[in-house]
């Protein structure tokens, strides 16, 4: 059998892991195609930051001329942050990105394969891919990954550039564990509130530690997914964001966006024409969700 090569861990990672040290898992799309240079550099150096103030080890992952990383040099987050021969993977896209040695930006589902073949069960992000609006048979990966990858993703619930109901109905199709951090209902990104109920609640991180252990005995065999609301002061107006995300929902239909490119582009939309506000409030729920990330990966270590 093909055997790929191993994972190139920084050391701060390799030591962790082998002491069985909390580590906690970042992606990398959200760097090469969520958020605009130079910010989203800073993003990513922010957040490892905020895991280690919070007693964990970042580990950002992303491909490097095709090496699977788990842990980037700030050169390696320069690249991936100014883009060009960046390309965006999901799991599916792994294989490829190693024979032909490309650098890419990992999605939520791709990080999470290489954080389960690294030994890493706690993954930070922003938000995750859902059910699309009006296409309901463009799903993201990350729900697939979600239902058959044994690692835990933190995140601020989804934003409504997707059909956030139809989003959650299909994690529960797919059996995945989904608690809801501090309120009973899931998040929608920019806004703690969706209007749709979903998920158990939780207000200790250890007891989400402790639920993960108890789907593992349970040979459940899946991941699980932590929704946490954006604190409420760095919360966006749902009307203001939502009358945004139709606009920019619209724009991608009429210039034809398909695949991959389809998140990309609505997220640089929002991005542009909110003036930095939605960027503002996406960094702040990625922090936020770093520091959760981090409470739980201690937990579940000690
Ligand atoms: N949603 C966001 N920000 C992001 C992404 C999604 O609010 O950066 C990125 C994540 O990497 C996610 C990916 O895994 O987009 C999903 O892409 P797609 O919808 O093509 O599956
Ligand atoms: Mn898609």
């Amino acid at each position: 059998m093909t055997q790929i090569p191993p994972i190139r861990m920084t050391e701060e990672v390799a030591t962790a892991l082998a002491e069985g040290a909390p580590v906690v898992a970042l992606e990398s799309t959200i760097i090469s195609h969520g958020m605009p240079w130079p910010q989203n550099a800073e993003m990513a150096l922010r957040v490892e930051g905020v895991l280690r103030e919070g007693g964990a080890v970042p580990a950002t992952i992303a491909v490097v001329d095709g090496a699977l990383c788990a842990g980037l040099d700030a050169d390696q987050v320069e690249r991936l942050g100014r883009g060009g021969a960046v390309v965006k993977a999901a799991s599916r896209d792994l294989g490829a990105c190693l024979v032909k040695g490309l650098t890419a930006g990992t999605t939520v589902s791709a990080t999470m394969r290489i954080a389960a073949l690294a030994g890493i069960g706690t993954f930070a992000t922003g938000g995750i891919g859902g059910v699309h609006r009006g296409d309901g048979m463009d799903v993201s990966a990350d729900l697939t990954e979600l239902a058959t990858t044994d690692v835990l993703v933190v995140c601020a619930g989804v934003k409504s550039i997707l059909d956030i109901p139809r989003t959650v109905e299909m994690l529960e199709t797919l059996r995945v564990p989904l608690a809801v951090f501090g309120t009973a209902e899931f998040p929608a990104f920019y806004t703690p509130h969706s209007g749709v109920i979903a998920g158990e609640r939780f207000d200790d991180p250890a007891e989400i530690a402790a639920v993960r252990g108890a789907n593992r005995a349970l040979g459940l065999g899946t991941g699980m997914l932590v929704a946490n609301p954006i604190p409420a002061q760095h919360a966006l107006d749902a009307a203001d964001i939502g009358a945004t995300i139709d606009a920019a929902l619209v724009a991608a239909e009429a210039e034809g966006v398909t695949g991959k490119d389809v998140t990309p582009f609505l997220l640089g939309r929002l991005n542009a024409v909110t003036e930095g506000k939605a960027l503002a409030a996406n960094i702040e729920l990625v922090l936020n969700n770093a520091r959760l990330a981090a409470r739980i990966a201690v937990a579940a270590a000690g």
